[in-house]
């Protein structure tokens, strides 16, 4: 027999940083930074996404990345490797970064000598998808070797974001991933989400990715400053 267990956490427990997430976002608007929030599960491509990011746009735009891991500054030494300024942050275990974290990482930066925000969370599929860091969009990076079946495992996740890049599509020939399953999954809980294709090893679709961003940055340029 097999038993099913839900398990429900009270809204009012993320309020706080719902309050925090939203005063990020306003600081954010003022200085017309365009933000992202990239989740995944640990290896997923989170940074080495990044790294080809940067690579691509860092003679257009300044680019800050802060890093989220529960130890070691490996990926902001990346990031920094590749082009763009960057903060580590070490959660000593947490799962998830939250917006506290973010307040104090951003709190000795001058955030006019930027104009994108790559906040690279902790590896995980279920906790980070109930803390809004007061980015203006919040990016899953699925990869192939993860299964088709992710979707249907954790829709809290797919459900939340605002863009899903597909990472590491080089090793289709490789793994079993039915791409129409998980596609449909994807329809199911997050229907016209915006795809991109991509692999980190030959560079497919990294071109495609990058553009949406610059366009994401141009947007909030063209916006009238906010005041606050
Ligand atoms: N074959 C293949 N390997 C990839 C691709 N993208 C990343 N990798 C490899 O996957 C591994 C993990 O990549 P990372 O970019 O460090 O993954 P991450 O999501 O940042 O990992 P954490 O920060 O530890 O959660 C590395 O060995 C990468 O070289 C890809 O498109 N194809
Ligand atoms: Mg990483």
């Amino acid at each position: 027999m097999m038993i099913k267990k839900k398990i429900q956490i009270k809204e009012d427990i993320f309020s706080s940083n719902d309050q925090q997430a939203e005063a990020i976002r306003l600081l954010l608007d003022q200085h017309k930074l365009f933000s992202i929030n990239i989740m995944a599960s640990p290896g997923a491509g989170k940074t080495s996404l990044i790294e080809h990011t940067i690579g691509l746009l860092r003679n257009e735009l300044h680019i800050l990345v802060i890093d989220g891991d529960i130890a070691t500054s490996i990926d902001a030494e990346r990031a920094k490797a590749a082009g763009a300024a960057s903060i580590q942050i070490n959660t000593g275990g947490g799962c998830h970064l939250d917006a506290f974290m973010v307040d104090k990482a951003l709190s000795d930066v001058n955030l006019a000598q930027f104009d994108l925000l790559i906040v690279e969370n902790v590896g995980n599929l279920v906790c980070p998808a109930s803390f809004q860091l007061g980015t203006h969009k919040n990016i899953l990076v699925a990869s192939i070797p993860e299964g088709d079946d992710k979707p249907y495992k954790y829709p809290g996740m797919y459900q939340g974001v605002d863009g899903l890049v597909i990472n590491k599509i080089d090793l289709m020939p490789y793994v079993p991933f039915r791409m129409d399953y998980f596609l449909a999954g994807i329809e199911l809980l997050n229907p016209g989400i915006e795809k991109f294709m991509v692999s980190c090893s030959t560079r497919e679709g990294i071109k495609e990715w990058s553009e949406w961003l610059v366009n994401q940055v141009r947007s909030k340029r063209s916006l009238p400053r906010t005041t606050g």
